[in-house]
């Protein structure tokens, strides 16, 4: 991708280490991990998309449905979810040097609250370890234990702020059970914009089932992760906006996943809808000293370039400026299916396309493949 002076960072790319695979082998509500018969590799079911036919599948197998097999659910858990030489593999097989590594959704969203702590901790030392191994080309989002009394969240953010290769936390869109308007989680962003930590915002949820209609299960994963996944970024950012999360902690940085979902595109939208909305003109909000929706993204958003394609990537870059994007491939996500899993992986091909045909010049394309991320990021520290 890259030449090697110019450094080619990942910012979006996960992993779920051994431990965490071993949490979900013993569950037996999403997220879990189950081997079917005919499927080669355990299968990683995550989404309540795929609910239903994971119930069909376990009706099958008890015989109560006797039609013909259903389709095997989730996705094969490969190699490349836990295994850090395939990730070194990966990485040098695009051109990447360094990646900063993030635990992929959901989190501890399902950890209970008294082991919560003691999960987290354990996590971030796995890759806090990890990123030991290789020094200058791994570093990591740590993962909070959001579940956990807000002590012990706020104890996890000193523990990691003081991990060494640790850059800042990956958070999905529930916060402390209420999203992230909630102004109980208020002392959680002051605390890791006081810690210099960044907030990767990366979606879970997507949207309730129904909205994909009777016939979703004829449609794979392509409605809840193309459609659900950047809804639910976007309604998360707009509802911390309004509720002036930004505001009222001006220190907070935030890298949204899939460029923002679909906030570069709406923000005229959503600014337009503030302008004219008459209850926020009765409650004084909107004021000469209202910051606008643009202000956010330009001083306190980074947006990945994870969008595949130049059409949404202009958008980011008109919304936050081409110095707050960063190169992103979601890796081990999206492998190519008729291919080597071994070789190029067309997500990726696709999104570094992107960068070369939406930015303006070879020097902007530069920084958003790696200058922005070593910047932003500090990628050049111990
Ligand atoms: O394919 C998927 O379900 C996903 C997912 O769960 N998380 C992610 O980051 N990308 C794709």
């Amino acid at each position: 991708l890259g030449t090697k002076e110019k450094k080619v960072v990942d910012v979006h790319t996960h992993m779920y280490p051994p431990e965490y695979v071993r949490i979900l082998e013993s569950r037996t509500t999403i997220p879990l991990v189950r081997s079917f018969p005919g499927a080669p590799d355990p299968r990683l079911i995550l989404l309540q998309a795929e609910v239903p036919l994971l119930d069909s599948a376990a009706a099958a197998k008890l015989g109560q449905d006797t039609a013909a097999a259903p389709a095997i659910p989730g996705r094969p858990l490969t190699r490349h979810y836990a295994s850090l030489e395939q990730k070194l593999h990966f990485m040098d097989t695009h051109g990447i040097d360094i990646s900063v590594l993030s635990l992929a959704n959901p989190w501890l969203d399902f950890v209970d609250a008294a082991s919560a702590g003691d999960v987290a901790q354990s996590i971030n030392a796995e890759f806090a370890h990890m990123c030991s191994q290789h020094p200058g080309r791994l570093y990591f989002f740590a993962t909070l234990p959001l579940t956990a009394p807000l002590a012990t969240v706020l104890a996890s953010i000193k523990h990691v702020q003081a991990l060494p290769r640790c850059r800042g936390v990956i958070l999905g869109t529930s916060g402390l059970g209420q999203g992230l308007d909630d102004p109980a989680l208020l002392p959680v962003f002051a605390a890791v914009a006081a810690a210099r930590l960044p907030v990767f915002l990366h979606p879970h949820y997507g949207l309730p089932n129904d909205v994909w209609g009777p016939r979703a299960a004829e449609y794979g994963h392509v409605l809840p992760l193309a459609l659900g996944f950047p809804m639910e970024t976007t309604i998360a950012v707009t509802r911390m906006f309004l509720a002036g999360v930004f505001d009222a902690v001006p220190a907070l940085r935030m890298l949204l996943a899939h460029s923002g979902g679909t906030l570069p595109f709406l923000a005229g939208r959503i600014e337009s809808c503030v302008l004219h909305d008459g209850h926020l003109l009765r409650e004084g909000r909107l004021g000469p000293a209202r910051r606008t929706v643009w202000d956010v993204l330009s001083t306190q958003i980074y947006l990945d370039a994870v969008v595949y394609s130049p059409v949404g990537l202009r958008a980011a870059v008109d919304a936050t400026g081409a110095d707050r994007l960063m190169f992103g491939t979601d890796h081990p996500f999206f492998p190519p299916l008729a291919s080597d899993e071994q070789g190029p992986w067309e997500s990726v091909s696709l999104n570094a396309a992107a960068v070369s045909a939406a930015l303006a010049s070879a020097a902007d394309a530069d920084a958003v493949m790696g200058a922005n991320a070593v910047r932003v990021l500090r990628l050049y520290e111990g």
